[in-house]
């Protein structure tokens, strides 16, 4: 007799679906709204479901999942997968990781033309090259977002015709680098967010970044449905560039209001910087709740701008890193917590002299504020042909301490992260 043959057992093979971790609330970049990931709309894939009631016939629908497959992707309306993610106000799509890591909006602030942009493309520019924070991977988290920030890098540091003069242009009050969406409290208009992945040790958070013009900051220019200064209400930070040339005292120091123009110093109006910081202090403060009495709920970092210019009459450390060793290669390196409380004391001692009313503004707002100088560019630009403005050759830009600032905002609001850097 034959003995029964026992059939093989097969254990059916389950696919493995990896764990996610979730924040337990989203700020939006684009629109600031704050909801928890679970409500966030998702984006229909299926074509027959082109048009969504706040962006528009172009867009698809975005949707609340109620149906899900077997490895738990969402199903549009139509029973499409879909993977891609948007915000429960504005619609605006989502960068996936914004769902799983911590985000800091940090607010950079400033009069115009006091060096903003160039500070912006430089910082992110030099935090790519893994050169300046020892340990840091710093990504674009979204390649289709961040198209300013390459925009900006691409003229002055990853120039093609590095021996072409050229200059970052000045940013638009309102057009490409803004996106529109309907809501049902009207129409409302935002620049755009630029959104980076930093990862250290064992940590990770989202940082962005907005580019706005300076005139956004300037008393009296804030409209409603503009809310382009509304990262002010979430930011974790404020880095206020200050321009140190844009000052009459410091420009009759540097001998006169041409010699500093055709350094690129100097701004297009005569604009009183404490004003704005106050002004920006006094947004925060109204887009919060906040009392007038009430401390600001973040850290204040003052960035000097253009120190290629103005440390030779500061001090002797600050003229010693800014103007005579503006060929080191390491220039852009992060500099350690004592180079930062010496440049901080210097940087505090030339106000005093120049602009007292801005540190006594600074110091009232928070007595703990840190002052940073750096140069974006590493030297001064120079007339071009005519009919040019201020241009200076890809090649010779070389900035000192570029993304200083925004480490040292860093540090105040993650500390974990860059502890190394926060206040002794
Ligand atoms: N010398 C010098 N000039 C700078 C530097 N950064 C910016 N500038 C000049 O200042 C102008 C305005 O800079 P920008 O970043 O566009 O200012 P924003 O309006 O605050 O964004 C530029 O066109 C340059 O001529 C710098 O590091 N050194
Ligand atoms: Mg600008």
């Amino acid at each position: 007799m034959i003995p029964p043959v026992t059939p093989p057992v097969i254990t059916p093979k389950i696919p493995t679906m990896s764990t996610r971790t979730l924040v337990s609330t989203i700020n939006c970049p684009h629109c600031w709204a704050e909801f928890q990931p679970a409500q966030a709309r998702f984006i229909s894939e299926h074509e027959a479901l082109r048009g969504d009631p706040v962006l528009g016939d172009a867009e698809q629908l975005r949707f609340l999942p109620s149906r899900f497959d077997s490895r738990g992707r969402a199903l549009d309306p139509l029973g499409s997968v879909c993977t891609r993610m948007a915000c429960v106000r504005c619609h605006l799509e989502l960068p996936p990781a914004l769902v799983e890591i911590p985000q800091s909006i940090i607010s950079v602030v400033g009069a115009p033309a006091c060096g903003k942009s160039v500070m912006l493309a430089a910082s992110s520019f030099s935090l790519r090259s893994g050169l300046v924070v020892e340990g840091l991977d710093f990504l674009d988290a979204d390649t289709s977002l961040n198209d300013l920030t390459f925009e900006l890098e691409s003229s002055l540091f990853r120039s093609t015709t590095p021996e072409r003069p050229t200059m970052i242009a000045k940013t638009d009050l309102s057009g490409r680098l803004y996106r529109s969406f309907r809501s049902e409290d009207g129409f409302w208009s935002a620049p755009k967010p630029q959104l980076f992945e930093m990862k250290r040790a064992e940590q990770r958070r989202m940082l962005c970044l907005y580019d706005n013009a300076g005139e956004h900051f300037l008393p009296g220019r804030e409209n409603p449905q503009e809310p382009v200064t509304r990262h002010l209400g979430v930011s974790r930070a404020l880095i206020f560039v200050v321009d140190p040339t844009q000052d009459h005292r410091v420009v009759e120091r540097l001998g006169g209001r041409e010699s500093v123009a055709a350094l690129g110093g100097g701004g297009t109006a005569e604009q009183r910087q404490d004003l704005v910081l106050i002004e920006a202090a006094n947004r925060v403060r109204r887009l919060r709740a906040l009392s007038t009495s009430d401390r600001l709920p973040f850290r204040i970092v003052l960035a000097l701008a253009k120190a290629d210019i103005w440390a030779a009459i500061a001090s002797p450390e600050l003229s010693e890193c800014f103007v005579r060793s503006s060929t080191s290669r390491t220039s852009i390196a992060m500099p350690d917590g004592a180079a930062l409380a010496t440049a901080h004391q210097s940087c505090c001692r030339f106000l005093l002299e120049v602009m007292p009313e801005l540190l006594a503004t600074a110091r009232a707002l928070d007595p703990q504020f840190r002052a940073v100088p750096f140069s974006g560019l590493g030297m001064p630009p120079s007339r071009g042909a005519v009919g040019h403005g201020l241009e200076i050759r890809p090649q010779d830009v070389r900035p000192i301490w570029p993304a200083a600032p925004l480490v040292v905002a860093l540090s105040e609001a993650e500390p974990s992260m860059f502890g190394e850097f926060a206040a002794r």
